[in-house]
């Protein structure tokens, strides 16, 4: 019968994905732009790389442009990943563009998983795995099991490297500090927390600042900011683009053995 086909097609090929993404070289926390960007530059350099996020849509704080005008801006500089995402643009004015934030987040989100990333939405990471004094994979649980309370305990993912790419409150990052007693590679060895707004310090601070923070965990996009005390900079995104091509690369660097 084509009712238990549906439901058999949908429950068997699910847990096959799944399954096979229970060792990863990459795991990335987060679906916003620059955790996407991430991820669509490491699947395509074949790299196995899941990307985890806790809502219902990936695609963190670009959908709505500014003030839920969706436009966004994009500088010089990042224009290369805007032309590898095809996303359309407009100049504006001094090395500015200008674009579509629902096509741009969606052509992110479509080119990361066509490029071989497999997004896992409505999964909240709560912890990571942590051992020899290094970061080994996330620790998973349903977004509702949480929101709802529930005390259900969580699955494992094994990760080469994690990727903190949770945004403004940089989630990973401070949960491996706070339960391991740890120094992060920051100025006070914990996290400093985001300044006000500067879009030029911004924008320059986020791509210096992401790097790898503790052994197998690596930060991108304002977790990057957070950490690292800089400021933020609204909605202009091309740091972002900048940043998660940069994690992408270094990781790629560390993982590809050359021939
Ligand atoms: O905040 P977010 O969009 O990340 P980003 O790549 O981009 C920042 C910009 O959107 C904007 C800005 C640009 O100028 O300032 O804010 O740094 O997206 C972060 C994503 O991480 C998810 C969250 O749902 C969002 O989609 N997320 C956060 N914590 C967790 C998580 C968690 N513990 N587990 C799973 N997902």
């Amino acid at each position: 019968m084509i009712e238990t086909q549906v439901s058999r097609g949908i429950i068997a090929t699910y847990f096959e994905k799944l399954e096979k993404n229970l060792e990863l070289d990459v795991a990335i926390v987060g679906g916003g732009p620059s955790g996407m960007v991430a991820a669509y530059y490491l699947a395509k350099a074949g790299l196995k790389v899941a990307q985890f996020d806790r809502k219902l849509a990936p695609g963190g704080g670009m959908w709505g442009g500014a003030m839920m005008f969706n436009q966004i801006i994009i500088q010089e500089e990042a224009m290369d990943i805007v032309k590898d995402f095809e996303i359309n643009y407009q100049a504006y004015k001094e090395g500015l563009y200008v674009m579509d934030s629902v096509e741009s987040t969606a052509a992110i989100i479509y080119k990361a998983v066509h490029a071989g990333a497999t997004i896992f939405n409505c999964y909240s990471v709560e912890d990571v795995i942590f051992k020899n004094n290094a970061v080994n994979g996330v620790v998973v649980n349903w977004t509702p099991v949480l929101r709802q309370g529930l005390h259900v305990d969580p699955l494992n993912i094994l990760a080469k490297i994690v990727i903190d790419g949770t945004g403004h409150d940089s989630e990973i990052a401070a949960t491996v500090a706070r339960k391991n007693g740890v120094k992060l590679d920051t100025e006070t060895g914990s996290v400093i927390g985001e300044r006000s707004m500067d879009v030029k310090e911004g924008e320059d601070e986020v791509v210096n600042q992401t790097k790898e923070i503790y052994p197998g965990l690596y930060v991108c996009g304002m977790a990057a900011s957070a950490v690292s005390g800089t400021p933020r900079m609204g909605p202009i995104f091309g740091g972002m683009l900048m940043s998660g091509k940069k994690v992408a690369e270094e990781i790629i660097a560390r993982l590809t053995v050359k021939p």
